[in-house]
């Protein structure tokens, strides 16, 4: 028997991918025949700590089936789906990375949404209620949804978190009776996963896509403030790369600080975003911006 899978990104997925791939799995459970997994030949990256690994959901083992079927969450880029996905077999696209939706347009067969909102997470929570299956909210299922929505949105700080996301946090919260202060909880625990290996983390969390005039290279860290982040360090790293950028999310001061590297970069990223760098191949964005809104900017401004 063929199974559907439900799966995400090819390298590395994150807590948005991860929850939102379990949390349908458990909606499809209840209202499909069919057998559904959720599984990724991905590494997990540092916004899936042990915190999260522990809750009683987890991911399943693949199945190698010619006619399996595939849904594919949190990305709807095709070079870069989970390499076991056979496109041939998609039945289903939910993202919220825009750039693709003309792309998918041409293919009635695929049930796709792609819509710029703060998380999948939100989108998937959104698919349990209208299907009303609110009884599969349980604790742990409603932790997952919740680290998904406040990864993706920043603690709901950012400016494409929308009233959706809110509204879905918040439901989480009372439906799965989750403490208030459970986002402190979940930030620290993956602040202490980056700080255990910065190299892994910022190696996990590395997007090599090309989008409008930013570098191809393009790494994001969350962290609380600069106290553990190690310079130095990020630049033997980048070191590899001819073009660079890194966007490093500081949730206390509510700026981006983006480190470059490469010869025309502090142009275009000055030109980009209308600003000056200082001396330092630092830009310092006034309120944070999330990787994936600076190459929506980046796409937008070449577009037009
Ligand atoms: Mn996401």
């Amino acid at each position: 028997m063929s199974d559907i899978i439900i799966t995400s990104g090819r390298k590395y997925i994150d807590i948005d991918a991860y929850a939102s791939m379990i949390a349908y799995r458990e909606l499809l459970k209840v209202i499909s025949d069919n057998n559904i997994i959720a599984s990724t030949t991905a590494i997990l990256n540092q916004s899936v700590p042990p915190l999260i690994l522990n809750l009683r959901y987890s991911l399943d083992r693949s199945t190698d089936n010619e006619n399996n079927e595939y849904i594919l969450l949190d990305v709807s880029n095709p070079d870069f789906f989970d390499k076991q996905v056979k496109s041939s077999k998609i039945v289903e696209i939910i993202d919220h990375h825009t750039g693709f939706e003309q792309y998918w347009a041409k293919y009635p067969n695929i049930k796709t949404q792609i819509e710029f909102i703060g998380s999948v997470c939100t989108l998937v929570y959104e698919k349990i209620i209208q299907s009303r299956h609110v009884e599969i909210l349980d604790t742990d299922l409603c932790k997952l949804l919740v680290a998904g929505i406040l990864d993706n949105t920043l603690n709901l700080k950012t400016s494409i978190t929308t009233d959706r996301d809110r509204s879905a946090y918040n439901e989480l919260l009372r439906l799965g009776k989750v403490p208030e202060d459970f986002y402190k909880e979940y930030f620290s625990a993956c602040e202490a996963e980056i700080t255990k290996d910065f190299e892994k983390a910022i190696k996990d969390d590395l997007k090599i896509e090309k989008a409008g005039t930013l570098p191809e290279v393009i790494g994001q860290m969350i962290v609380l403030n600069l106290d553990n982040f190690d310079q130095e360090k990020m630049n033997e790293i980048f070191a590899a790369y001819p073009e660079w950028m890194m966007n490093v999310i500081l949730l206390e001061e509510g700026k981006s600080y983006i480190y470059f590297g490469g010869d025309s970069i502090r142009q275009r990223l000055e030109h980009l975003f209308d600003k000056k760098c200082g001396s330092d191949n630092l830009l310092v964005l006034d309120k944070f911006l999330l990787r994936k809104q600076i190459m929506k900017k980046a796409r937008d401004a070449v577009s037009i």
